[in-house]
């Protein structure tokens, strides 16, 4: 085995085993042996969250394990935010971003953002547990393109739905797009919120967000 998949492994175990030093030590390894931000990303972190999902609902994990888990995982993603993130582009619009009310899952939602920010957006992220008026305010105070909003569970998911209506009762629905997402979030729901857009991950929400916003990507290299 090479020492880049020796990386990717220890990465994905210390990820499931929640063990934040050796994810610390292994990410500036990778980096230093000139792996690729979103190779560890893609290849070893998510990967070891969607176990880490699968484990919680066959019952061999309970939430402290999910959050060590996410804690390692989050000492990695400190690191790699800053490489994925700064590409010195001009600011190309504006994305306000939250978890709805009631849930807390943030780990997906900060990884849009920094797809988002990768892509040249200027994100606003009102962070977990954002209840419909945050959002409202967040729209006339930054003025954005598109409001995204990121929800984990079955029981937050009718927060968009709300949302929405706040949105619309302000007077502000037709000035921006509104995207949705999460681990159960589908196209047909994001439809029947009435939402703009649902994507299943970060990389097709900067796609996704472009396309609405009538940024067409450039063909030229
Ligand atoms: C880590 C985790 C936690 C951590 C969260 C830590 C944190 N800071 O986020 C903690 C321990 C706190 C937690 C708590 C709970 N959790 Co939890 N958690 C998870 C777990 C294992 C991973 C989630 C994750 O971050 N994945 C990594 C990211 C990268 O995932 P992703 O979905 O691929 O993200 C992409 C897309 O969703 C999309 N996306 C995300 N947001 C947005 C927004 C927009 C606008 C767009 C366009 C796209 C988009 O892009 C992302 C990046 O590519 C999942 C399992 C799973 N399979 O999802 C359970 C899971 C979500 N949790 C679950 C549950 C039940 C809970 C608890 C209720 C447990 C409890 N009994 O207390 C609590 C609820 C707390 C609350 N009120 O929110 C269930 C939900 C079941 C359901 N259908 O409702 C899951 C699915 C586990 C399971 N299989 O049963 N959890």
């Amino acid at each position: 085995m090479s020492r880049q998949e020796e990386i990717l492994d220890g990465l994905y175990e210390h990820t499931l085993n929640g063990e934040v030093t050796p994810v610390v030590e292994l990410t500036q390894e990778g980096l230093a042996f000139g792996m690729e931000p979103l190779t560890l990303l893609f290849d070893a972190l998510i990967p070891a969250l969607e176990e880490v999902g699968r484990l919680f609902e066959i019952g061999e994990y309970f939430v402290p394990e999910m959050l060590i888990s996410a804690r390692a995982m989050q000492g990695a993603m400190n690191i790699l935010k800053p490489l994925i993130a700064e590409t010195g582009a001009k600011p190309i619009g504006t994305f306000v971003m939250g978890t709805v009310k009631g849930d807390i899952h943030d780990i997906g939602k900060n990884l849009c953002n920094i797809m988002l920010e990768g892509a040249g957006f200027v994100v606003v992220d009102l962070g977990v547990n954002v209840p419909p008026d945050k959002f409202v305010a967040a729209i006339i105070e930054h003025q954005p393109q598109a409001v995204g909003m990121s929800a984990f569970l079955t029981t937050t998911m009718p927060m968009f739905k709300k949302n929405i209506e706040a949105i619309k009762e302000a007077g502000l629905r037709d000035k921006v797009k509104i995207l949705v997402g999460g681990a159960p979030v589908t196209q047909e729901y994001a439809e029947v919120v009435g939402a703009d857009g649902y994507a299943p991950d970060a990389s097709s929400t900067v796609r996704l967000t472009k396309e609405l916003i009538g940024l067409t990507e450039s063909v030229a290299s």
